[in-house]
């Protein structure tokens, strides 16, 4: 393959065997808890104390027991070889992009260990509890803050950076999502409409759009996204 942009947008899936449950698999968020209730702004507003029971919980587990996996560690690699720029685009909330070593990292629903201001906007780090009674470390405000996350409804973060590394792009790769959920699901056909990169599904089984992809690999993150890796960088020094 040319050199070019690599974009990777990953999902729920690449995390599976750091622990960190999925959503809509059947042992994933959606089978313990409603997604109305607790991933959307109505649900929040309905009950705050839910809400936030269900991010301390993710939090808690993220920090405690949650460790890269080999296909995390494989993408943080690819930055680092690949001659031209690698940008992972993530629906993920954890943060173990970073703590493998990726970079150019755009987490595009939000990160868990952050808070967000209603009142002043401030985005702050946050590895606690985060309560009804929790102050904004900028504005001191006690009850504003909520967990930094994109809920249903609400737009996703970075957009426009990330269409962008879409329509510049010679390689995407879609890595552990499901393809439930927009605007990520409908990355694959922005790209292909622009007609100038390869594009490529690595998943434990086929996705909604898996149709839509040139090329599909299946098996567990932690063996294909290294495979993948190893040959795309094999093949850019031969
Ligand atoms: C493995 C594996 C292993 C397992 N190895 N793989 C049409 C167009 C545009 C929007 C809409 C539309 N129709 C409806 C909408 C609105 C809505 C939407 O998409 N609804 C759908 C249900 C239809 N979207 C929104 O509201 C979004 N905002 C928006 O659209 O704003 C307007 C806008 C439009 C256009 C451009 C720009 C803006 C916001 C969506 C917010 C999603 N939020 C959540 C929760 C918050 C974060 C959190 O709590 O963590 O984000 S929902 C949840 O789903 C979470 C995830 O990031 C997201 C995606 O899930 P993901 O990652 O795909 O996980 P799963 O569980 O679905 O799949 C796991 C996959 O892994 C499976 O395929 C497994 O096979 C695989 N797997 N083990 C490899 N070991």
């Amino acid at each position: 393959m040319q050199n070019g942009v690599i974009v990777v947008l990953t999902g729920a899936g690449i995390s599976k065997e750091s622990g960190l449950a999925t959503f809509r698999d059947a042992d994933g968020e959606w089978a313990r808890v409603e997604l109305e209730d607790v991933a959307t702004p109505e649900g929040y507003r309905r009950n705050p104390d839910l809400v936030h029971a269900f991010y301390n919980a993710r939090r808690k587990k993220l920090q405690e027991a949650a460790l890269p996996n080999a296909a995390h560690l494989a993408l943080a690699r690819l930055e680092q070889e690949w001659p031209d720029q690698v940008l992972v685009v993530t629906q993920n909330i954890d943060d173990l992009h970073e703590r493998a070593g990726s970079r150019n990292l755009i987490h595009m629903h939000g990160e868990l260990l952050k808070g967000r201001c209603d009142l002043c906007g401030t985005i702050s780090p946050w590895a606690g509890e985060m309560t009804r009674a929790s102050r904004c470390p900028s504005c001191q405000h006690p009850g504003r803050l909520r967990p930094h996350v994109v809920w249903f409804g609400e737009m996703p973060l970075d957009m426009p950076r990330i269409y962008r590394a879409l329509e510049t792009c010679r390689l995407f790769i879609a890595i552990g999502t499901s393809g439930n959920v927009y605007p990520a699901a409908g990355f694959v056909t922005h790209v292909q409409s622009c007609g100038h990169a390869r594009t490529v599904e690595l998943n434990l089984e086929p996705s909604l759009g898996a149709t839509l992809f040139q090329q599909t690999v299946y098996g567990p993150a932690s063996q294909v996204v290294p495979d993948f890796v190893a040959r795309l960088l094999a093949e850019a020094s031969s």
